[in-house]
């Protein structure tokens, strides 16, 4: 079994898709085993997104992140992390797969609904960054 983090990003919560989106992730039979809505300060994000530091869209991504509540999750499941990618669709919206979340609801490169760990360390990382472990269901 493997876990990640999911985040619904500001504009997801704002286009009213939290629940499209667990719906996607339900019917692709992942489980969920961590959720909460939160509202990030600009050093939370900053802290969160820190790979990107050097990269210029970083200050902008940041305040994005920061604009609105967003819904943290840990999913569970067998190759959840690449599943979940799989579901999200690419990072730009306009190359991102026919029936993928952000093909569907995103309207920005940076505005792009979801956010999904990329590997076990990554997803080891921001999963911690979230949640303690009393605070994630075990089966
Ligand atoms: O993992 P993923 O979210 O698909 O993309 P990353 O390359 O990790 O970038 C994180 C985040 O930064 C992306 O979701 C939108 C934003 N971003 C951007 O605004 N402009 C870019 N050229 C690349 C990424
Ligand atoms: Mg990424």
């Amino acid at each position: 079994m493997e876990r990640t983090l999911s985040i619904i990003k500001p504009d997801g919560v704002a286009k009213n898709v939290i629940g499209e989106v667990i719906k996607r992730f339900e019917t692709a039979g992942i489980k969920i085993a961590a959720m909460k809505m939160i509202q990030l300060t600009k050093v939370q994000a900053q802290g969160f997104y820190a790979v990107h530091k050097e990269r210029p869209f970083f200050g902008s991504l940041t305040d994005f992140m920061t604009s609105g509540p967003i819904v943290v999750m840990v999913l569970e499941g067998e190759d959840v992390i690449a599943k979940n990618r799989k579901l999200m669709g690419a990072t730009n919206f306009e190359e991102a797969e026919e029936g993928t979340i952000r093909k569907d609801y995103a309207t920005d490169i940076e505005k792009n609904v979801v956010h999904g760990s990329d590997a076990p360390e990554t997803a080891a990382f921001e999963i911690g960054y979230f949640f303690n472990d009393l605070e994630i269901q075990k089966r």
